[in-house]
């Protein structure tokens, strides 16, 4: 699922220092020349991409950026300093746009590719560069320029690095709301997400990750019941299911035999998708006695014979959720870090994505040839009853 993470932001790059006015003055020099030197350009503000960033949620905490000023020349003919660039890392992917022009100012494709979105101001010129035959003792200057001021809209295409799966009320839209700044529909009733939605978790400066959450699962979805498991085809890109599990369903719906419900919907829509890591994550515990949390948990995870990582959380008021998003953010690091060391990890991630991409592929087309046959079918049984009517027509 492509969405969109926006950020707006201000640039102003530095002012350029201005030219300095002044005359050699020494002793024996009564009437030295010129001497005012110039100023030194403004600095300028860049984008710089960065492959350790993920998605823009800083630059919508921090929104005004201003690049350093040129200092001013001075005399005996010292130029002034120049104004530090500044530089904004982003991640590989983010688009640049002037919002009051609506220009494109380009594409951010390429890690270390830098973009400049504000020119620092040239620098002022000192009085020493006015000087000339006729004119010995100039006292023109010209002060540095402004820095080009931007509103910056950045853009950027962003996939999910983790997948909610669990049975519709389970609280995946519950879990999203408390970990990111999304808010999803959160009802007390099956079906409340219909559609896909994204949140952007942040754990601290340049350390997020991206959820998914989906429209939940019951059994028989692999075969169009709910709403069916098209929507698992968003999780293709991730690289870690977090499936969250209702402890304290009303309907007394038993957890194991929910999360093997599920676990059996994901293996036949594809079984690449069911072979890649998945996080238990025990909710709503907060509505079960504290004396009997241990043992439930337990008795779950002894069922299910699950050797995996286990989280118990009440995402409503967010207990337990901060670490697992700590945990998940060092996961999703490490995994990041071993693609680029590790060639043959980085290919193997890549072929098991084509795999799940394949199978998801199979499904859904498997699903609607059965859908357009299921028609057809319909549509002989139309005829057959058109069939009796006419035999019955004979008859009379
Ligand atoms: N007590 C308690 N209630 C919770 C918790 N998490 C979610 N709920 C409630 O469970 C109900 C379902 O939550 P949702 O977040 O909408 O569940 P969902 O998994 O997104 O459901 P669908 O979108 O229908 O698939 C809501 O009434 C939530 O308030 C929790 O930790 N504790
Ligand atoms: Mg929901």
């Amino acid at each position: 699922m492509k969405f969109v993470d926006e950020a707006r932001i201000t640039v102003q790059a530095g002012k350029g220092g201005n030219g300095c006015l002044s005359f050699r003055r020494e002793k024996f020099v009564p009437k030295g020349g010129p001497d005012g030197g110039d100023g030194g350009d403004g600095g300028s503000v860049f984008l710089e991409a960065s492959e350790s960033i993920n998605t823009l949620i800083d630059y919508r905490y921090t929104r005004h950026y201003q690049a350093q000023n040129g200092e001013g020349g001075s005399s005996r003919n010292c130029t002034g300093a120049k104004g530090e660039d500044l530089v904004l890392e982003v991640p590989v992917g983010t688009t640049a746009i002037d919002e009051d022009t609506g220009e494109t100012l380009g594409d951010i494709t390429e890690p270390g590719q830098r973009l400049m979105i504000a020119r620092g101001g040239f620098h002022g010129l000192g009085n020493t560069r006015y000087k000339s035959s006729t004119n010995q003792a100039p006292t023109q200057t010209k002060p540095g320029q402004p820095g080009e001021s931007r509103n910056i809209k950045l853009e950027l295409k962003v996939l999910a690095d983790v997948g909610l799966l669990g049975l519709p009320n389970a609280g995946k839209s519950t879990f999203i709301r408390a970990v990111s700044a999304a808010k999803p529909k959160v009802a007390d009733y099956p079906f409340t997400t219909l559609i896909p939605n994204l949140g952007v978790v942040k754990i601290e400066n340049h350390r997020s990750f991206v959820v998914a959450d989906i429209p939940g699962l019951i059994p028989g979805a692999s075969d169009g019941a709910g709403l069916g498991t098209r929507f698992l085809k968003h999780l293709v890109r991730t690289h870690l299911l977090l499936h969250i599990v209702d402890m304290a369903p009303f309907d007394d719906t038993d957890p194991a035999e929910a999360v093997q419900a599920i676990a059996d919907e994901l293996e036949q829509f594809s079984p690449g998708l069911a072979q890649r890591d998945r996080w238990l994550v025990l909710n709503k515990l907060d509505m079960v006695p504290e004396d009997e949390r241990e043992a439930r948990c337990q008795d779950v995870i002894s069922r299910l014979q699950w050797t995996g990582p286990v989280f118990k959380i009440a995402a409503i008021n967010k207990e337990g959720t901060y670490p697992l998003c700590g945990e998940i953010m060092q996961y999703i690091e490490e995994r990041r870090r071993r693609a680029e060391e590790d060639e043959e990890f980085a290919e193997r991630i890549l072929a098991e994505r084509e795999q799940v991409e394949q199978e998801a592929r199979e499904h859904i087309e498997m699903l609607s040839e059965r859908r357009r046959q299921l028609r057809e079918l319909e549509q002989d049984d139309d005829d057959d009853d058109d069939y009796d009517v006419e035999v019955i027509y004979t008859r009379e």
